[in-house]
């Protein structure tokens, strides 16, 4: 099920798989391009009883290897990119931030500039061996944006943040594992069917708990202890009322496993 230029889009028991698709340029950001993940993330948005996660990932050799810089914007001099990271980028990744599903992203190859700013925007990040990521942005004079600056700290604190951002290296998967950028590192051959696995693994799960996870995570970022005590109160009071949870305990009791319809 794909109807889409720049991207693949498809269904599989409910795990919505989105391929960012222009190999030949690394899958680097065109309009065309960020136009149709926009799209398609929006279509998550809205109710859609049998999407209930999505895998990000891309084909080729890389993830992404962020904004086109052959695209006419990037290289005059007459570019506004605050404009183009406002009403191009944001919208995307607040988009994605407010998905009431999980996101898994799998990380096939590089990842760099906006490119690895969305792969890090996951809830859950596999790479496989051979991929990379690179804060490519101070390699062409610009700083880093759509959202690194504000997750790499928080993900692999200020030191690494700062080294990985101003040196512009490549940090591989190894190393971005230890770090605690990421999740998992598979070998090349097996990144496609992890990521199926992980997803639809997390397709079949509690998708209003997840969802709650994902939100309480965010919110711990701001929150002082006493706050975020509260909101876990707040968010586990949905919960309680939730089918999914009067079905975990029911399996629990019944020593059976809890089959979840994400209600
Ligand atoms: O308004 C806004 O959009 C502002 C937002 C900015 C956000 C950003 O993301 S800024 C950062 C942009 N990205 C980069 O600076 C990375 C540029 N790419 C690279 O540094 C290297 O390509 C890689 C390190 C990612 C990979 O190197 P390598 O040696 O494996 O591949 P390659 O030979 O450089 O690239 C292969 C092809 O992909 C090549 O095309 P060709 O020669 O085969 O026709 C190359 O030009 C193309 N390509 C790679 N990255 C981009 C790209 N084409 C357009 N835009 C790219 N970003």
């Amino acid at each position: 099920m794909s109807d889409y230029e720049n991207i693949l889009f498809s269904v599989e028991d409910g795990l919505a798989t989105i391929t960012l698709n222009r190999p030949d340029s690394l899958n680097a950001l065109s309009s065309g391009l960020k136009a149709d993940l926009l799209h398609a993330i929006r279509r998550l948005g809205k109710p859609h009883s049998d999407v209930r996660a999505l895998l990000l990932t891309g084909a080729g050799r890389a993830f992404c290897a962020g904004a086109d810089l052959t695209e006419g914007g990037m290289g005059g001099t007459e570019r506004d990119l605050g404009k183009s990271l406002m009403d191009d980028y944001h919208p995307i990744l607040l988009e994605l931030a407010n998905l009431e599903i999980p996101v898994l992203s799998a990380i096939n190859g590089v990842a760099a500039g906006a490119g690895m700013s969305i792969a890090i925007s996951a809830d859950i990040v596999i790479a496989a061996h051979s991929a990379y990521f690179l804060q490519a942005f101070v390699n062409i004079g610009l700083v880093p944006d759509a959202g690194s600056t504000y997750l790499l700290p928080r993900l692999v604190g200020g030191a690494r943040a700062r080294a990985m951002m101003m040196l512009g290296e490549r940090i591989p998967s190894d190393q971005a594992l230890e770090w605690g950028l990421i999740y998992e590192v598979v070998d090349d051959d097996m990144i496609e069917l992890r990521a199926k696995e992980l997803g639809k693994r997390l397709a079949s799960g509690p998708t209003r708990a997840l969802t709650g996870i994902r939100q309480l995570v965010a919110k711990s970022l701001k929150n002082n202890y006493a706050e975020q005590l509260q909101e876990e109160a707040l968010m586990q009071r949905k919960m309680g009322n939730s089918q999914d949870a009067t079905e975990g305990v029911m399996a629990f009791i019944q020593k059976r496993d809890a089959k979840f319809q994400g209600k």
